[in-house]
């Protein structure tokens, strides 16, 4: 039996990064029919438990079209998708989670995107705290978006409210005092 984290992860696998493992094709902006998600999926899902789980995702990391035919995640790909996101003017400060072993490759090359489509960036401390946590003993950074913004940097905001940016040079962030 599967739980609704096993089938949140299978369904950030195949839609964010290998639709191909199910057979699936996700259009530009990431979305994919609701019925054929349902039929490829190598397990039984009704589409009342689906609309559940993207309900209560505590992040909520799917979205359901307005029409209700179709589904996509609302950040973290890896494959190519533009999610059509406008730029937005982030608040003056925001964090980063990550741990004390990359801390000098990100000091030598700023935070870089990886394989995903953005650098993840978020409003509050304690998310930076559980994304960092989520590798070990969360060290968290401190981004200076609004001088990056002077600076000619863009920022977008995702559906669930995870800030992106394409990268953040070193001089940008400072590092959080844990706190006593
Ligand atoms: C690190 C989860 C070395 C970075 C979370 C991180 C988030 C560097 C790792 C979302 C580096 C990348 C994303 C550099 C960055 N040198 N390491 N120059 N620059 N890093 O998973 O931000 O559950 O791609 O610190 O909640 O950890 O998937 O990014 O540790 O929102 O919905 O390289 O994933 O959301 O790891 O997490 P990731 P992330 P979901």
């Amino acid at each position: 039996m599967k739980t609704d984290k096993d089938i949140s992860r299978f369904l950030s696998l195949v839609l964010r990064h290998e639709p191909g493992k199910i057979g699936i094709v996700l259009d530009n902006q990431g979305w994919v029919a609701i019925d054929t998600l349902l039929s490829a999926l190598p397990f039984p899902l009704e589409r009342p438990a689906l609309e559940k789980l993207v309900r209560e995702s505590d992040k909520q990391r799917f979205a359901i079209s307005s029409d209700g035919a179709m589904i996509r995640a609302n950040q973290g790909h890896s494959v190519s998708v533009d999610l059509g996101l406008a730029a937005s003017d982030p608040p003056e400060v925001l964090y980063h989670g990550t741990v004390e072993k990359f801390l000098p490759s990100i000091l030598a090359e700023g935070l870089v995107k990886g394989s995903r489509h953005h650098v993840h960036l978020s409003a509050n401390i304690e998310t930076a705290q559980k994304v960092g946590d989520r590798r070990g003993s969360a060290i968290i950074l401190v981004v200076a978006a609004q001088q990056m913004v002077a600076d000619g940097h863009r920022f977008f905001v995702s559906d669930n409210g995870v800030w992106l940016t394409e990268h953040v040079p070193a001089p940008y962030l400072t590092r959080l005092p844990p706190s006593a």
